[in-house]
């Protein structure tokens, strides 16, 4: 999925902390924990949070790999401490023989041929998804440098969304950024307020779809010419690794598909005034690719729709066995979120930082921040017409 940068983490949702390691980004990126600090705090934000958010509050602590507050090419390695386990508050982990369904406990416990389901729980657990929020802070700090911007909203919330034909703008989500649902419009974040209450109520939990925008790419992220190397490919594996979300759709997918083929695409032109390969986005008259065409960036803006099912752990309780005799058995209740939407949001974001840097990256390579910004000016600004030939006849080498 990743193709030049190397992303993992490690930890427990109930362990001492939760570690990030970065691995490929370029020397001389400025880089304070301040930065990735705030990514952790938007994602620990959200109506419908359980009690554990208000125990903990995320720091990054920057291990590795940043010299004078910038990188350094080393790998970055991030630590967030799990202020639970401080002291005593430390959680006492019992072992769990009652699978959740629509967890990873049942099939963790198989595969591993684990005692019980403890250790799935805790390392399936979404608390994990905050060293991708420390990691895609760093991979959005480098695309910063690149006038690249990327943010989000919520678009539903069980059964209250906005309009489906809801235009995705920037200015939504300058709007969800206020709202602890991370929702746009006020009239409808209230709604989806009174869903999370009644589900509450009911011992329940409710899922939704979350909106990930990404403004300023170049075009020519990705490529067609594998699989692999498909840009939509890969922002898919990303988003679908998030816990819980298992939809993704880039631009109004799942509409186009049942309209005609003439209605749905993107019209070239006019040409004038855009003259640079940079600015050739500018040439679109609509946006039905979500800015990906081919495997690749349009220079469009980049639309990403994911839908994530309701968290599994409810206070009413399900249908599962006991682990230790096979005898039918109720899942037991463990404190949970009851809405985990709009930090799911915020890990989307996270997860198409990655994706953009690391294809960023491949695109435009460099050692430093210095030698990649030189080779991105000189792509961005070459001329976008007038190219019949890769050198003339002279032998000489034109806009290759
Ligand atoms: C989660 C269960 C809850 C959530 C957790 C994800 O944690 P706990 O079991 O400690 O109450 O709050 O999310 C986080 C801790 C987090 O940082 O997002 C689960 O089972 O997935």
């Amino acid at each position: 999925m990743l193709r030049r940068l190397r992303f993992a983490s490690a930890g427990y949702s109930h362990g001492p902390g939760i570690l990030a390691l970065l691995d490929g980004m370029p020397a001389g990126l400025p880089l304070e924990t301040a930065w990735i600090d705030h990514d952790l705090q938007r994602r620990q934000r959200g109506y419908g949070r359980g009690h554990r958010m208000a125990l903990e509050s995320d720091k990054a602590q920057l291990l590795s790999g940043v010299y004078q507050g910038r990188t350094d090419g080393s790998p970055i390695a991030i630590f967030i401490s799990n202020r639970e386990h401080e002291g005593a508050r430390a959680p006492n982990l019992q072992p769990l023989y009652i699978p959740r369904p629509g967890h990873a406990d049942f099939a963790g416990y198989a595969k591993y041929s684990l005692p019980d389901c403890r250790p799935v729980w805790e390392r399936a657990s979404a608390r994990e998804t905050a060293a991708r929020v420390a990691a895609g802070a760093v991979a959005r700090r480098l695309l910063h440098e690149l006038g690249i911007r990327i943010g989000s909203y919520v678009q539903q919330i069980g059964s209250v969304a906005l309009e489906p034909n809801e235009e995705p703008t920037w200015a939504l989500v300058e709007a969800a950024e206020r709202s602890d649902v991370r929702c746009p419009l006020e009239a409808v974040a209230e709604r989806m307020r009174s869903e999370i209450d009644t589900a509450r109520q009911a011992g329940d939990s409710v899922g939704g779809v979350f909106v990930v925008l990404a403004e300023g790419l170049p075009p020519g992220l990705g490529s067609y010419s594998q699989w692999e190397c498909r840009l939509d490919a890969r922002l898919g594996g990303a988003i679908l690794s998030i816990p819980g979300v298992k939809g993704i759709e880039i631009g109004p997918a799942f509409a186009n598909a049942g309209r005609p083929g003439t209605e749905v695409q993107d019209p070239i032109g006019p040409a004038e005034p855009v003259t640079r390969v940079g600015s050739m986005g500018a040439l679109r008259q609509s946006n039905n690719s979500g800015g990906v065409e081919g495997g690749m960036s349009t220079g469009q803006r980049l639309v990403v729709r994911a839908a994530m099912k309701p968290i599994p752990t409810t206070l009413a309780p399900q249908p599962s066995i006991d682990l230790r005799t096979g005898a039918a058995a109720e899942t037991e209740y463990r404190r949970s979120d009851i809405c985990a939407v709009p930090a799911a949001a915020v890990v989307g974001e996270a997860m198409v930082s990655l994706v953009l840097a690391d294809a960023v990256l491949e695109k435009f390579g460099g050692d430093s921040l210095l030698e990649l910004l030189a080779a991105y000016s000189s792509y961005v600004e070459k001329p976008l017409f007038g190219r019949a030939s890769w050198t003339g006849a002279d032998g000489e080498r034109r806009q290759a």
